[in-house]
């Protein structure tokens, strides 16, 4: 175990769900929260409802832990209202919880849609400027620099992981660059807990795609190995969808449809 309290915000979401069994064997005590309804508190599990838009509750969430999973918050495009509440306040909130708790080790689910306008036909590493495809991906990039903040004012060291697109399998052409496995989420995080020297990282969250855009050679010292591919899917993928048409924007940019998100 490499903490003792471990937080997992989001933990009803998507990737919340995936990790919930998944991280116990990273801490003694999973702590879980989400505004969404978490079930019954498991062995080794603790359940604290908060708000992200709620410096109170994300305080009290927060106190006692050693070390965080941020998954929560808006995870699509929306209005930047909601975006403000959840990603924008949600993530200072969070930082300020963790200085004034002593937290030195965050997981960021950060997003892809950080760099959306980047090109399919390019590959960027993390010290590309970022080139957000809306709200959500703006929110993230915030996010992003909130933890180097946090990292050069206060030492806590945050991995950024832009996830690509964490499903069960991929669902579509683009998704074959961008796939990541809930075993290789996993892996990663561990490797971003367990890894001595952290700093602030920004990884994407990629499997070990043929296909990528993605260069991760800036993060080697986090010590990820991917050991899933979406290259057992592709004929599948392949037979199931017709080819992109080449003008339109969401075959052009790495954000696909997110570029053509709203306005709201
Ligand atoms: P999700 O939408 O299924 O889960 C997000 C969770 O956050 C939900 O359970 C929701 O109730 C909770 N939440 C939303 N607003 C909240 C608030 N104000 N206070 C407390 N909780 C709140 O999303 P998913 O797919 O599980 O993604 C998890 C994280 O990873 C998100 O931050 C998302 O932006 C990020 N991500 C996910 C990707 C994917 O492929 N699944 C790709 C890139 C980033
Ligand atoms: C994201 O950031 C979203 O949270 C997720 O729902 C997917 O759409 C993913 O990006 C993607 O780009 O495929």
């Amino acid at each position: 175990n490499t903490h003792h309290r471990l937080l997992l915000t989001g933990a009803a979401g998507g990737l919340g769900t995936a990790l919930r069994d998944r991280l116990k064997g990273n801490c003694t005590v999973l702590r879980l929260s989400d505004t969404a309804d978490l079930g019954e508190a498991g062995a080794d599990e603790e359940i604290v409802q908060a708000d992200l838009s709620s410096a109170e509750e994300v305080d009290a969430m927060v106190e006692g832990c050693d070390a965080i999973v941020h998954m929560g918050g808006i995870s699509v495009e929306a209005p930047f209202g909601a975006i403000l509440q959840a990603n924008i306040l949600g993530v200072y909130h969070l930082y300020e919880a963790a200085r004034r708790h002593g937290v030195k080790r965050i997981v960021f689910a950060s997003s892809n849609h950080v760099t959306g306008f980047y090109k399919q036909s390019e590959t960027i590493h993390a010290e590309h400027p970022p080139r957000p495809d809306g709200f959500y991906g703006l929110s993230k990039a915030f996010g992003e620099d909130l933890a180097r903040l946090y990292f050069d004012r206060h030492g806590i060291e945050t991995a950024c992981v832009r996830i690509g697109s964490s499903f069960v399998e991929p669902k579509d052409r683009r998704m074959l660059a961008t796939w990541l496995s809930f075993d290789d989420l996993h892996r990663l995080i561990g490797a971003c807990l367990s890894t001595p020297v952290l700093g602030h990282t920004i990884v994407f969250g990629m499997s070990d795609n043929a296909v990528t855009w993605w260069d991760n050679s800036r993060a080697r010292h986090i010590g990820y190995v991917p050991r899933d591919s979406s290259d057992v899917f592709r004929e599948a993928v392949f037979a199931r969808t017709s080819a992109p048409d080449l003008n339109d924007p969401a075959a052009i940019y790495q954000g696909g449809a997110f570029v053509k998100a709203g306005p709201f």
